[in-house]
């Protein structure tokens, strides 16, 4: 299977896709978030753990404010500001990897962006607000379409979906011509179903399963399964609990043609990574013929 997608774009940088599966670490700079809330609540915690997460081996620091976790309470716009934006400002110069805004709001958007972010983690994948659409046009900025049932406070109160691959495909049409609409190059657009966001146990084992279905779109595959409560289902372990349950995620979704792994362990998924591409290169033709065990 090849994996390959035109690069994605992201303030004049370019990051190539397919040959590698690329490592988006998670940083949530929040009291409340499911599994490392409070974790990195102070700036000085949430910049060492980002250049942290730089040297373990990431290509994208993932930054948070808000905790989009089933039950959680908005934050007002001033609280998330104060909570992501000095991190941005204090890790310019600092950190090579590009910084993502994991955020549904345009003002977090847009100042995170004049702060030097490079990409907008649209969990509502331009629902809440298709203006984070102009700002990725203005800035030249990757732009991640997830797909969301509900929001987080509503959506573990959703009936099921009758069909959910379906559902989450007609989204990413809808918020796909919605982008190209205002502006955004297909070169800068990510595309993740979203695991855990009102979806069921078996929603989310058969999105991972038949992620290759939104191979369609061209566009690079995002999947977020760190630590989430699927896998907690599973394997009956609390969130910091479920690294290889996570492992065991990532391996199966590279297999069906994710091009970026969404994680919080970032040093161990390095080498699930690694090894997991590794397997999936053999056959091609620059494969290694060098005899090992
Ligand atoms: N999952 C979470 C948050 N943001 N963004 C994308 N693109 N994909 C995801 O699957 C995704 C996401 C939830 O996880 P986490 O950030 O660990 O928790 P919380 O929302 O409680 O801060």
């Amino acid at each position: 299977m090849s994996r390959r997608v035109p690069h994605l774009v992201l303030r004049g940088r370019a990051l190539e896709l397919g040959a590698r599966t690329l490592i988006m670490g998670i940083l949530n700079v929040t009291p409340d978030s499911f599994s490392d809330g409070g974790e990195f609540f102070s700036v000085e915690r949430a910049v060492a753990r980002a250049l942290e997460i730089e040297a373990e081996g990431a290509d994208i620091l993932d930054l948070g404010g808000e905790s989009t976790r089933p039950g959680a309470k908005p934050v007002p716009l001033e609280e998330e500001l104060r909570r992501v934006l000095p991190v941005i400002e204090r890790l310019q110069g600092r950190l090579r990897i590009p910084v993502s805004v994991d955020t549904t709001k345009y003002e977090v958007a847009r100042a995170a962006l004049e702060a030097g972010a490079a990409m907008i983690n649209d969990v509502s994948g331009l629902r809440r607000d298709e203006r984070l659409a102009d700002l990725a046009a203005e800035f030249g900025a990757a732009l991640v379409i997830m797909h969301s049932r509900g929001t987080p406070e509503t959506m573990h109160q959703l009936p099921p979906s009758p069909d959910i691959l379906g559902e989450i495909a007609d989204h990413f049409t809808w918020a796909l011509a919605r982008a190209r609409a205002r502006g955004v190059a297909q070169e800068q657009i990510v595309l993740d179903p979203g695991l855990g966001f009102g979806k069921t146990l078996e929603d989310n084992l058969l999105i991972l399963n038949r992620l290759d279905r939104f191979a369609e779109f061209g566009r690079p595959l995002l999947i977020g399964p760190s630590r989430k409560s699927f896998i907690g289902h599973i394997t009956g372990r609390e969130p910091r609990e479920r690294v290889f349950g996570t492992a065991a995620a990532v391996v199966a979704a590279i297999f069906r043609g994710a091009h970026i792994v969404r994680v919080h362990d970032v040093r161990q998924m390095r080498d699930v990574v690694r090894v997991a591409d590794a397997i999936l290169g053999a056959g091609e033709a620059n494969a290694s013929r060098q005899p090992m065990f």
